[in-house]
Order: C-alpha cells, then sequence, then structure tokens
C-alpha cells in the first residue's frame, strides 16, 4: 500500500477554539505561523511546502504571506467575514477560498438582541450596582422599555434577516438599509442610513466590514439617532467612526451603544470603558460551544472536499 504524505496546512495563528487544532493536527501536517520565532525567515525557508492555509476572520490573510506560498491552492477560514483577508491577492493566483457562512447567523442574532437588551434594560450596569453594596442605600433609576419600539437594521444579509425574525416576539417594527431592498421581505426599507437612523429607536449593525462600509455610521449617523436611541454593533468595528461615537455617548447625543466589535480589537478605548451607558463584549456574538463547532466544522469540511474534489464546500462569493 502507497502512503500519500498528508497535505501540508500552514495555520496563521492560534485558533480560537482548540479542538478545531487538534482535528486538523490529527488530518494534516500543520504549523502555525505564529509559533515560529521569526515568521518572515520561516516563509522564505519553508513557504514553498504549504499548499493550503487556516485561518479565522479575526486573524485574516495578509497579501505578503500570500507571496510567500508559491505552492499554496487553497485557504480555509474560521468565520463568515473576510475583509481581514486579502480576497484580491489570493484570486489573482487561483486560490480556492472556504468560509464557514450559515452556522453562526443565530449566535451572531442572539447577540445583537442580549446587547440591546442589557443596555436598555441596564443589565449589566445593575449588575455593577448591585456588586458595589448600593443597592441598601438607593434605588436603580427606571430604564428604557424594547417591546413594541423600532428596530432599524444595517444590513439584510442572513444574519440581519435573523435579528428581523427575533423582533416579532418583541412586537417591534422593522426597518432596514441595504444595498439594494432585499428580495422578498417586507419590512420598510431606507434609501439612507441616516433616514433609517432617524427613524429607529435601535440601529443594529449587520454589515460586512471593508473599504465599503467603513465609518458608514458617523456623527451625522449619530445626530440622527438622537438622544433616545442606541447603536448595537455585531458587525465590525470598522463600520463605526468610534471617536464620532465616544463623543456621541459622552454628550448623551444618543442613549447608549452595545459593542461586540472595535476599531482596534483588542484593544478597547478607556473612554468607551469609562462610560456606563455602553455594553462591551470581547467580540464574541459567535462564541457559543455549537456555534464555534459548527464553524469548526466548515473548516475542515472546506479543507476535506478540496483535497478530495479540489473546489472547497462553501466558496466565498466570486471565488
Ligand atoms: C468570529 C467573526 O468571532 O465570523 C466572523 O466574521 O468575526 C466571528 O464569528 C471570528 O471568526 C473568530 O475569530
Amino acid at each position: 500500500m502507497t502512503h500519500r504524505p498528508k497535505p501540508r496546512i500552514l495555520q496563521i495563528a492560534r485558533l480560537p477554539l482548540p479542538a478545531l487544532e487538534t482535528d486538523l493536527a490529527a488530518r494534516y501536517d500543520v504549523v502555525c505561523l505564529s509559533d515560529q520565532t521569526d515568521p518572515a525567515a520561516f516563509l522564505a525557508e519553508h513557504g514553498a511546502g504549504f499548499s493550503g492555509v487556516v485561518t479565522s476572520a479575526s486573524i485574516g490573510l495578509q497579501g505578503w504571506v500570500i507571496a510567500a506560498l508559491p505552492n499554496l491552492q487553497v485557504i480555509s477560514s474560521f468565520g463568515v467575514g473576510f475583509d481581514a483577508l486579502d480576497i484580491a491577492a489570493a484570486r489573482a493566483r487561483g486560490v480556492q477560498i472556504g468560509y464557514t457562512p450559515g452556522v453562526l447567523n443565530d449566535c451572531v442574532a442572539d447577540m445583537a438582541f442580549a446587547l440591546m437588551l442589557d443596555v436598555s434594560r441596564g443589565v449589566a450596569a445593575s449588575d455593577r450596582f448591585v456588586r458595589r453594596g448600593e443597592w441598601p442605600k438607593a434605588r436603580y433609576a427606571p430604564q428604557t422599555k424594547v417591546s413594541g419600539k423600532r428596530l432599524g437594521i444595517v444590513g439584510m444579509g442572513r444574519i440581519g434577516q435573523a435579528v428581523a425574525e427575533r423582533a416579532n416576539g418583541f412586537r417591534m417594527e422593522v426597518g432596514y438599509h441595504n444595498r439594494s431592498p432585499a428580495v422578498g421581505t417586507t419590512f420598510q426599507y431606507f434609501d439612507t442610513v441616516v433616514d433609517l437612523a432617524m427613524w429607529a429607536d435601535y440601529l443594529i449593525l449587520a454589515v460586512a466590514g471593508g473599504p465599503a462600509t467603513r465609518h458608514m455610521v458617523n456623527s451625522q449617523v449619530l445626530q440622527a439617532l438622537g438622544p433616545q436611541g442606541f447603536l448595537i454593533n455585531v458587525a465590525r468595528g470598522s463600520v463605526v467612526d468610534e471617536a464620532a461615537l465616544i463623543d456621541a455617548l459622552t454628550h448623551r447625543h444618543i442613549a447608549g451603544a452595545g459593542l461586540d466589535v472595535f476599531e482596534d480589537e483588542p484593544n478597547v478605548p478607556a473612554a468607551l470603558m469609562a462610560l456606563d451607558n455602553v455594553v462591551l463584549t470581547p467580540h464574541t456574538a459567535s462564541g457559543t460551544h455549537d456555534t464555534r463547532r459548527a464553524m469548526a466544522d466548515l473548516v475542515l469540511e472546506n479543507l476535506r472536499s478540496f483535497y478530495t474534489t479540489c473546489t472547497v464546500s462553501e466558496p466565498v462569493p466570486g471565488t
């Protein structure tokens, strides 16, 4: 019996799910680039030996790494966003790119609602109030009702739709902005984010990151959202002008914000941390055992499919 050597896979950095690293190591000859003392020197010496790359939406893949892998054929990314991945460089080389759409919609939409409920009702803030021992001395101030309010969704893709589905149980009216009106939805469409923000009590961001959406939420949008309005971001930090948001929150031009993503992760501005009308989570919208396992299975399936049929099973659109 002849033994074909296992394909060599370059893992760009430590992955969010250790079990995925174990599964990869059982199937492939894996080397982690971030474990190398001099990654550039390592690639110069060994780059030609790798046919595959595994990365994540947060880690991404830079063009110079792609250039240092002359025999690269497949990239399998853990996540649905690909704004940190140099798609153009990979496409120019005919490299297949697989990602993990679909399986995280529920958890990201759940997190959007968790942030919306928390920042409106002061869940985390009142938890801090109780822990500080303030309850026996004072009453916690009334907060903002969520049910029945207007929910504005920016980006009516799969995650935006999962957010909209949840609004029904809260008897919320849904409006949305998208590049173009979404087929098959009856929700009210707004041509601009400013118009949507003006209408909405809650603006939930569920758009892709990247140059096309950079600072889509700026001071004008925040002014339109107004002093009773809340901003929820489960998309990408780059979608919001963070300096403008800090200014709007500090001067109460908006009521509050629930943020899972930031412009310079994992660094969160001290000015945001100092505010009580903000709920901050560390980019964990997809971070449940169930969803991370389903994402890991798709990372493995994309590789399995590529190494048996020469095509990934979930290609990034347009590749
Ligand atoms: C993950 C994400 O947290 O899928 C995405 O685009 O940003 C998240 O689901 C990320 O991939 C983990 O690194």
